[in-house]
């Protein structure tokens, strides 16, 4: 295959959303392959790396997963603030994680960064029995917010690679091409936690 136009990007990517929407779920859905039944609750925010390459272009994730307990909204700015992309979850059982849904975007669109490339997704799409939120209301929200929007399942993974692809393709349409190349630790693609990070 020619190796010539090949792109690097690198990218920062923040997910936000209530507390016990899936957050954590789908980012070890993608990053590991793994689900489990009882996932800790977030405390602060959690870092994962993943590589995805899209035909010519290699997109790095930096991901941060942030805490959707009540009293860690203050440092969600600290998270959001120079991403590239973020993902808003809900969990399609429960109105109330749709309502904050809705607050995350607007404090998004606040925050004034009109070259945010926004993501909405209707976790827990598996529990259909349970749904209390209309696939047709997720998608309404998203549209009139200039959002992609797609139903997830970290247990069963539906649609989560879709997630990240589409997030990959958006980001790789946005990015300037970088010829000389970054580097990428394909090392860190077993998405080692760490704490303390880093520079915008
Ligand atoms: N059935 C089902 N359960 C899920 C799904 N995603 C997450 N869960 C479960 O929901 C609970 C909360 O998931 P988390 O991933 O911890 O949610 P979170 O958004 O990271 O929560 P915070 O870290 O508190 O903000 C866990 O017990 C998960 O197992 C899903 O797609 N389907
Ligand atoms: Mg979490």
């Amino acid at each position: 295959m020619a190796r010539t136009g090949n792109k690097n990007v690198q990218a920062k990517l923040v997910l936000l959303g209530d507390m016990g929407a899936g957050k954590t779920s789908l980012v070890l859905r993608f990053v590991k392959g793994q689900f489990l039944e009882y996932q800790e609750s977030t405390i602060g925010a959690a870092f994962f790396t993943q590589v995805l390459s899209l035909n010519q272009v290699t997109i790095k994730f930096d991901i941060w997963d942030t805490a959707g307990q009540e009293r860690y909204h203050s440092l969600a700015p600290m998270y959001y603030r120079g991403a590239a992309a973020a993902v808003v979850v809900y969990d399609i059982t429960s109105m109330d994680s749709f309502v904050r849904a809705k607050k995350w975007v607007q404090e998004l669109q606040r925050q004034g960064n009109p070259n945010l490339i926004m993501f909405l997704a209707g976790n827990k799409a598996d529990l259909a029995e349970k749904r209390k939120v209309g696939f047709e209301d997720g998608e309404q929200f998203a549209k009139e917010n200039g959002m992609v929007f797609l139903e997830t399942s970290a247990k069963t993974a539906q649609n989560v690679n879709e997630l990240f692809y589409e997030i990959a393709k958006k980001l790789a349409k946005a990015s300037p091409s970088r010829p000389t190349g970054m580097k990428l630790h394909r090392g860190s693609q077993d998405g080692g936690r760490r704490l303390f990070c880093c520079s915008v």
